[in-house]
């Protein structure tokens, strides 16, 4: 499969909350799970999708996807994600497994924060009776951890570093950029940290260790957006804390991802007809099920389908991709009367590009050639040409026009 995605979803949170099983749910591969602290240490890659609808249906075409699949005209985009160790209070000091799992985090361009919302989890991912732990808890620790972190790779030879950039006027963002790379953040995000943190960005030398935390918990928050996924929601304790979680300055997704995992195994075995994101689901081969299993299928449909409306499993992912990232669906076409490619495949790829992004990046985007030959595009929609500085559009269809060739 051709890739369609750049962006790294980190999947982090405490101990025994269920990050695996949000994984294993929303790639489908084998991660272990178990009720213990730090079932996970080498951390899990894999992909899963977001859904959006396709555009065959406005079009009134067949499709024939190659990158994404079309599941009764819904497009389901891959992305990768990456399960993490769980990480402890102290974590980023060498506690637990320890910062070399933080350091994970480090090629992750958002987060999702999966807390045990029931409470049945302690500090440090022992189960507990249920209610009996704060998740709100496991949220502001989590922060001050990847800051901390965060703080002690940037402050590495800050002094010299803050002298030099007063001096030379390159600015502090010049004089860190391996460390950004390094921790996969953008340079403009420096200066917006620095505004947001209300700090003097001529005179960095003259920042407290105070005003330094600040700027790095800024960076974080800009470089490494979150959301909670507020999970186990099937559990009864669950749902006075969402309702607290909602409270924070957070995005909170309520999820069951065992639920989810179950559904989806049960739709790979096509025993029910389910489609991850789905408000429901149907049996269709109930002789192939035991009462056990039905009832534990029903037992899911009541507690968590009906009364949340999902598992939220792919609604969090969703929400990761095209909230916290701000991505779009475009899909390139070369033959625009057929909306297909040169092999006659009609609307073979979707593409996730960030919103903003113009005609002209769109094509590098595809191609490196395709952007340096790139002379207009067309919009399928309309079939108008649009120029290279036109911003694409959630669901747009877009062929290019090259002096090369056509894509
Ligand atoms: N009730 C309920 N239990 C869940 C849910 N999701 C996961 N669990 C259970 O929570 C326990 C921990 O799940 P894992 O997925 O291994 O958790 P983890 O966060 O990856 O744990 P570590 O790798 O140890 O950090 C297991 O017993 C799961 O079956 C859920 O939605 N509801
Ligand atoms: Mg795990």
């Amino acid at each position: 499969m051709q890739r369609s995605y750049s962006r790294l979803l980190g999947v982090i949170g405490k101990p025994n909350t269920g990050k695996s099983t949000f994984f294993s749910a929303a790639t489908l591969a084998s991660a272990e799970i178990a009720n213990y602290p730090f079932t996970t240490i080498k951390p899990n890659r894999g992909v899963g999708y977001v859904r959006s609808s396709c555009v065959h249906e406005d079009f009134k075409v067949r499709d024939n996807p190659r990158n994404s699949l079309c599941l009764d005209g819904i497009r389901m985009v891959p992305v990768e994600l990456i399960d993490i160790a769980g990480i402890v209070p102290g974590a980023w000091e060498g506690r637990g497994l320890g910062n070399q799992f933080l350091d994970e985090i480090r090629r992750a361009d958002a987060l999702v924060n999966v807390v045990d919302a029931s409470g049945g989890t302690d500090c440090e991912g022992k189960s507990c009776k249920p209610g009996e732990h704060d998740p709100l808890e496991d949220v502001q620790f989590l922060e001050r951890e990847i800051t901390m972190w965060m703080v002690t790779i940037l402050k590495k030879d800050w002094a010299k570093i803050a002298r030099t950039a007063e001096a030379d006027k390159k600015g502090i963002a010049h004089h860190l950029e391996d460390r950004l790379t390094g921790l996969s953040i953008r340079r403009q995000y420096v200066n917006e940290a620095i505004r947001k943190a209300g700090l003097n960005i001529e005179k960095p030398a003259t920042w407290s260790d105070e005003d330094f935390y600040r700027f790095v918990d800024n960076l974080r928050r800009i470089s490494k957006p979150m959301l909670i996924v507020a999970n186990k929601i099937d559990l009864p304790t669950a749902e006075a804390n969402i309702e607290r979680l909602k409270a924070l300055d957070y995005m909170v997704i309520p999820c069951s991802a065992e639920a989810e995992l179950a559904l989806r195994r049960a739709a790979e075995k096509q025993l029910i007809d389910y489609k991850p994101g789905d408000p429901d689901f149907k049996i269709t081969r109930p002789e192939k099920l035991t009462p056990g299993q039905i009832k534990a299928l029903e037992s899911i449909r009541e507690k968590v389908l009906q009364k949340n409306g999902s598992t939220g499993v792919q609604n969090a992912m969703n929400m990761a991709y095209f909230k916290l990232l701000n991505m779009i669906t475009v899909y390139p076409v070369e033959d625009l009367e057929h909306l297909s490619d040169h092999n006659g495949r009609v609307l073979p790829d979707t593409y996730l590009i960030p919103q903003g992004t113009t005609a002209h990046q769109f094509a590098y985007i595809i191609h490196t050639e395709l952007g340096e030959s790139f002379l207009y595009a067309v919009d399928a929609r309309d079939k108008r040409r649009i120029g290279e500085d036109a911003v694409l559009k959630d669901r747009d269809v877009i062929s290019i026009i090259s002096a090369k060739k056509r894509a």
